[in-house]
């Protein structure tokens, strides 16, 4: 049995600089003219499950936070202002082009009258240049708010209090909810205190996740037009899943993918029809990005629903 989500917030405390994030959110809504296309948050990344309190060990997924952090790009570059809320140390827009690099072979090392310092190799100036420049514009517009999250109750947390504060752009807020949040956790108060110790093999006491998307479109932010995403490893269930969530969660769209082939092709079910979504094998060898393509598409249903201002996209 799972917990429902009243019981999940009842008793699971949340993270320790809530507020100061809640203050953050607000502040960034607020200042937001009616100049920009919308507000959009993107989720992005994996979430952690502690397995003690004092937290040694825990539980991750595979998600680098690659199709958040270059959808957050995109949507900024539609003119949207975006709310990245991303796993601590996973991808985040612009600097996401160099995360693979070893940071000292970006950097010369330079040596004047016995003072040494480190400047960035000509090889990558220029690059890291035309993305710093991206990056501190859209934080110096107000453009860009990053928050970010490690545990799934922390994740679960910021989500609620980011939907209470952008529930007051009614149709103008787009959730597109691209993070890997964990179905399963430990919850607190039957977590072990210490290091779980090594005398036998330990027994975690693992909860279902309540589905938390059931009261975010229903009743946090109703008026929104809410994205969720649905991973699948075997691809006879994908749209069936993605179809399921549709219609349990009644929100506008699932973008369904798979895990292996998620950088090029993903499937847009909405109620009324479903397409994929691809890029050719050329495409991918020139480095094109699939996201640049799903962020146009939901551009334009976003725009279209503003206008009539239904569920239906
Ligand atoms: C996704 O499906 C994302 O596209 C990925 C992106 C996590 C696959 P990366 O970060 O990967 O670029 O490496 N996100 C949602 C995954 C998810 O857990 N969805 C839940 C589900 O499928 C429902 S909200 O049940």
């Amino acid at each position: 049995m799972g917990t429902n989500w009243e019981e999940f917030y009842a008793n699971q405390p949340p993270p320790n600089d809530l507020d100061k994030s809640t203050e953050l959110l607000k502040d960034f809504v607020e200042h937001q003219s009616e100049n920009v296309k919308g507000v959009v948050l993107v989720t992005s990344g994996g979430t952690t499950i502690p397995l003690e309190l004092n937290t040694v060990r825990f539980v991750d997924n595979f998600s680098a936070g690659t199709r958040g952090s270059i959808s957050a790009e995109y949507f900024l570059k539609n003119g949207y202002a975006v709310i990245f809320m991303y796993r601590a140390k996973s991808l985040q827009p612009f600097s996401r082009r160099f995360a693979n690099q070893n940071f000292f072979d970006i950097l010369e090392l330079s040596e004047i009258d016995n003072k040494r310092s480190a400047i960035v190799s000509a090889k990558y100036s220029n690059h890291i240049a035309e993305e710093l420049f991206k990056y501190r514009q859209a934080l110096k517009q107000r453009k860009l708010l990053e928050i970010n999250f490690t545990t799934l109750s922390e994740y679960l947390w910021l989500l609620r209090s980011a939907c209470q504060v952008l529930a007051t752009l009614k149709h103008r807020a787009i959730l597109y909810l691209a993070a890997a949040a964990s179905d399963f956790y430990v919850p607190s108060n039957e977590m072990s205190v210490h290091k779980i110790p090594s005398t036998g093999p330990p027994t975690i006491p693992l909860q279902l996740v309540p589905k938390i998307l059931k009261p975010l479109v229903s009743l946090w932010v109703p008026k929104a037009f809410v994205i969720s995403f649905k991973l699948e490893t075997d691809e006879t269930l994908l749209i069936p899943k993605a179809r399921g969530a549709l219609e349990n969660y009644n929100h506008n769209l699932v973008i369904a993918n798979m895990l292996h082939t998620r950088k090029q092709q993903v499937v847009l079910v909405s109620r009324e029809n479903d397409y994929k979504i691809s890029l050719t094998n050329e495409q991918m060898n020139k480095g094109e990005e699939i996201e640049k393509y799903i962020i146009e598409d939901l551009i334009k249903k976003h725009q279209d629903f503003m206008k009539s201002g239904n569920k239906c996209s």
